[in-house]
C-alpha cells in the first residue's frame, strides 16, 4: 500500500492536529510542504485537489481529503487503534464539543486570512489586530477550560488517553503562546497540553519538528 501524501505547512493549526493523529495511530506517511506565505494553496493544480485552498489535503486510498476533522475522521475509521473518541456516547458528545469549541468556534477567527483581512482591505492598525486576536482566543479558551472541568480527573483534556480534543488543543496553546496570549487562566488547558506534549506522537508534530516549506526564489 502506498503511503498517504499530506500537503502540509509547519505552523499551520489545522495540519498540526493531521499530524498528531497520523502518529498516535502509526500511519507513516509522506509530507509535501505547502508554502502558505508564497500562495501555493491558491496555485490551479492545488485547488484542483483542494477547491477551498486550504491545507490540511491527505491524498489516500485515491481519495482527497479535506478539513482536518474530517481527515481526522476518515483515519479514524480506516485505523481505529487506539480510538480518538470515547465509545460512551455522552462522553464522545463532550469530546466532540470540546474539539469543535477549538475548531470551528476560535480557529476561524484567528487563522491566518482573517487577520491578512483585518489588516489588509479593512485597513485595521496592527494593536487592533492583536486585540482582535487577543479577544476571541481569551474567550474561547474561557469557556473550555469551564468544558474541561469535567474531565479534570483525568491526564489530558477528557480522561486518562489522549482524544480529539487535545489534538485540537494542543496547536491551538502553541497558535496563543505565537502571539504572546497570558495562559494563567486556563490552568487545566496548561496541564492538559503539557501532559499531551510529553508524549512523542505530539512532540514530533511540533512545527519546530516539521521541515517548513522552501520559500520560492
Ligand atoms: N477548517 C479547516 C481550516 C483549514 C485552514 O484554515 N487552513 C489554513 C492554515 S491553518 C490555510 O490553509 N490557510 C490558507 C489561506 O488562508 O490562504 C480545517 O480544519 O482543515
Amino acid at each position: 500500500m502506498t503511503q498517504p501524501i499530506l500537503y502540509d505547512y509547519h505552523r499551520s493549526s489545522a495540519c498540526y492536529r493531521v499530524r498528531i493523529a497520523l502518529n498516535l495511530k502509526g500511519v507513516a506517511y509522506t509530507a509535501v510542504p505547502v508554502n502558505l506565505l508564497d500562495g501555493e494553496q491558491k496555485a490551479d493544480d492545488y485547488r484542483a485537489r483542494n477547491p477551498q485552498g486550504f491545507v490540511p489535503l491527505l491524498e489516500a486510498d485515491g481519495l482527497h481529503l479535506t478539513q482536518s476533522l474530517a481527515i481526522v475522521d476518515w483515519l479514524e475509521a480506516r485505523h481505529p487503534e487506539p480510538p480518538l473518541l470515547p465509545r460512551d456516547a455522552g462522553d464522545r458528545a463532550h469530546v466532540l464539543a470540546m474539539a469543535l469549541a477549538v475548531a470551528c468556534d476560535i480557529h476561524p477567527l484567528n487563522n491566518l486570512r482573517v487577520l491578512k483581512y483585518l489588516s489588509g482591505p479593512l485597513g485595521l492598525p496592527q494593536e487592533a489586530r492583536d486585540a482582535w486576536y487577543r479577544h476571541w482566543v481569551a474567550e474561547g479558551l474561557a469557556a473550555l477550560e469551564a468544558m474541561a472541568a469535567r474531565g479534570a480527573a483525568g491526564r489530558f483534556l477528557f480522561g486518562d488517553a489522549p482524544t480529539l480534543a487535545d489534538l485540537c488543543l494542543v496547536p491551538q496553546m502553541y497558535n496563543a503562546r505565537r502571539f504572546d496570549v497570558p495562559l494563567d487562566d486556563y490552568p487545566s488547558l496548561v496541564r492538559a497540553d503539557a501532559e499531551a506534549n510529553r508524549l512523542e506522537a505530539f512532540a514530533a508534530a511540533h512545527p519546530d519538528r516539521v521541515a517548513p516549506a522552501p520559500a520560492k526564489g
